[in-house]
C-alpha cells in the first residue's frame, strides 16, 4: 500500500440500519417505519424494528470497534429520535443515547464522525410534503441546530447528509426507497430542497463554531460502451444527474447547464428561488464518496461487461474508483475527498462457531484499498477510507439477506462475530 501517512481508517453504519428502538424513549415513526408497513415494499416484510439492537448494545459494539483499532467510526442521528416530529424542541432522551455513544468512543480511542441524515426524515414532514417542499430544507437545519448546540464540542467532524441522490430518486421518482412516490418532477424538487437544507445546516454550523464541515455523496463511474452518439450520450445524461447535479452545485455554485436542459426537455424545472444556489455552494470542508461499483452505458441499457459481481449484482470495479477520485481531484479542486463508504455484500456462508471466511470480501477491500492508493499516486487529495459496514444490518428494501458488515449479526441472538474480512481490516490498519 502506497497511501499518504496521515491517511485514516474507520468503519461507517446509520442509524435506522441498526438500532432497532424504534419506538423507545420518545422516537416516533421516519418515512422507514412508514415504508416498511407497506405490504412488498422490503423483501420479506422486513423492518428496522429490532435491527442489530444496537441502541441497547452500544457499548459493545464500540468495544468490537476498538478491537478492530479503528481511528474513526462514522455514524448517523436519528432525526425522529432526537426531534420527534421534525418540529420542535430536542428530545432530551433521543440525544442522550448519542451522548452516550461518543463518551464510549471517547474512551475507546475512535474519533466520532457524525453524519446528520441518513434517510429517515420523520413521517410527520413527509405527511406536510416530504422534501419536495421547501419547508422541510429549514426543518433540517433546526434540526442540525439541536443536534449541534448539544454535541457540536465533542465532535470533530460533521457530515449533512448521505447519498441525496438516494433519498431523492430512490425515494421521490423511482419509489424503489421509503417513501416510495413516483414522480420524476417530485425527485429533481427534493434533490434541491435536500442540497438547500444541506447548505443552510451547513450555515448553521459553521457560525456555531463547526470546524470541518462536509457532504457524502454516492459517486460511481459511468463510461459509454462505444464511442456511437447514444452511448457517449446516455454516460454523460448519467452522469449529469448522479453527480454533476451535485457536485457542481455544491463546490461551483451553478447546476450544470446540460442538465438543466434534460429536464426541461422534460417539463421539470428545479425549483430555485434567488439566493438558492449561494447556499448551497456554503464552503466545504470535505466530501465523502461513497464508491460500490461503476457502469458502463450501452444506449439506454446498462452493459453486463462479464466481471465478478457482488451479492447486489453490482459489478466489482476497483479501478473505476482510482478514476473517479483522481477525475474529482481535478474537476474540483481544492475539496478533500474521503471513502465515506466502500464494501461487498456476499452470501456469507457461518461455519458451526458462526465464523465467516469471506475470502470474497477481503478481495473486495484489497482491490479497493490499492485502487485508492493508484489514486492517490497519480494526484487525488484522498484523506482516508470508511468500510461499509461494522455490522451485517438493515439493507433498505432488501432487508437482512444482504450482508454488508465486516462482522457477522445472528439475527437471532444477536450475537457479532468478526469474519476474515474484519481480520484482514485490523491487519491493514495495524500496518
Ligand atoms: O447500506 C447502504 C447505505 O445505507 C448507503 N450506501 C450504500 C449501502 C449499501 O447499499
Amino acid at each position: 500500500m502506497n497511501l499518504p501517512d496521515h491517511f485514516r481508517w474507520g468503519v461507517a453504519t446509520s442509524a435506522y440500519q441498526i438500532e432497532g428502538a424504534v419506538a423507545e424513549d420518545g422516537r416516533t415513526d421516519s418515512i422507514w417505519d412508514t415504508f416498511c408497513r407497506v405490504p412488498s415494499a422490503v423483501v420479506n416484510g422486513e423492518t428496522g424494528e429490532v435491527a442489530c439492537d444496537h441502541y441497547h448494545r452500544m457499548p459493545s459494539d464500540v468495544a468490537l470497534m476498538r478491537d478492530l483499532g479503528v481511528g474513526l467510526y462514522r455514524f448517523s442521528v436519528s432525526w425522529p429520535r432526537v426531534q420527534p416530529g421534525g418540529r420542535g424542541p430536542a428530545n432530551r432522551r433521543g440525544l442522550d443515547f448519542y451522548d452516550r455513544l461518543v463518551d464510549e468512543l471517547q474512551a475507546a480511542g475512535i474519533e466520532p464522525w457524525l453524519t446528520l441524515y441518513h434517510w429517515d426524515l420523520p413521517q410527520e414532514l413527509e405527511d406536510a410534503g416530504g422534501w419536495p417542499v421547501r419547508d422541510t430544507a429549514l426543518r433540517f437545519a433546526d434540526y442540525a441546530s439541536l443536534v449541534y448546540d448539544r454535541l457540536g464540542d465533542r465532535i470533530p467532524t460533521w457530515t449533512t447528509l448521505n447519498e441525496p441522490w438516494c433519498s431523492a430518486m430512490l425515494g421521490y421518482a423511482y419509489g424503489r426507497h421509503a417513501p416510495g412516490r413516483t414522480s420524476l418532477a417530485d425527485g429533481y424538487a427534493a434533490a434541491h430542497h435536500l442540497l438547500l437544507g444541506h447548505g443552510l445546516a451547513a450555515q448553521r454550523l459553521r457560525t456555531a463554531g463547526a470546524k470541518s464541515l462536509g457532504i457524502t455523496l454516492n459517486l460511481g463511474g459511468h463510461e459509454p460502451a462505444t464511442a456511437a452518439a447514444a452511448d457517449v450520450d446516455a454516460a454523460r445524461r448519467a452522469e449529469g444527474s448522479t453527480l454533476r447535479l451535485y457536485l457542481d452545485s455544491l463546490v461551483r455554485g451553478a447546476y450544470p447547464e446540460d442538465v438543466v436542459a434534460d429536464l426541461a426537455a422534460q417539463g421539470i424545472r428545479l425549483p430555485i428561488q434567488e439566493g438558492d444556489l449561494e447556499v448551497i455552494s456554503t464552503p466545504l470542508d470535505l466530501i465523502g464518496v461513497n464508491y460500490y461499483s461503476s457502469r458502463v452505458h450501452s444506449g439506454e441499457e446498462i452493459l453486463a461487461t462479464g466481471r465478478p459481481v457482488t451479492a447486489m449484482g453490482w459489478e466489482i470495479v476497483p479501478e473505476g474508483l482510482t478514476r473517479l477520485l483522481v477525475r474529482l481531484t481535478r474537476d474540483y479542486p481544492g475539496v478533500p475527498w474521503w471513502v465515506t463508504e466502500n464494501g461487498a455484500a456476499f452470501d456469507d456462508k457461518p461455519d458451526a462457531e458462526g465464523f465467516v471466511d469471506d475470502q470474497d470480501r477481503v478481495a473486495y477491500f484489497a482491490s479497493h484499498i490499492d485502487a485508492i492508493a493508484e489514486a492517490c499516486r497519480q494526484g487525488a487529495d484522498v484523506r482516508g477510507y470508511f468500510a461499509w459496514s461494522l455490522l451485517d444490518n438493515f439493507e433498505w428494501a432488501e432487508g437482512y439477506a444482504k450482508r454488508f458488515g465486516i462482522v457477522r449479526v445472528d439475527y437471532e441472538t444477536q450475537q457479532r462475530i468478526p469474519k476474515q474480512s474484519a481480520l484482514y481490516y485490523r491487519d491493514v490498519i495495524t500496518r
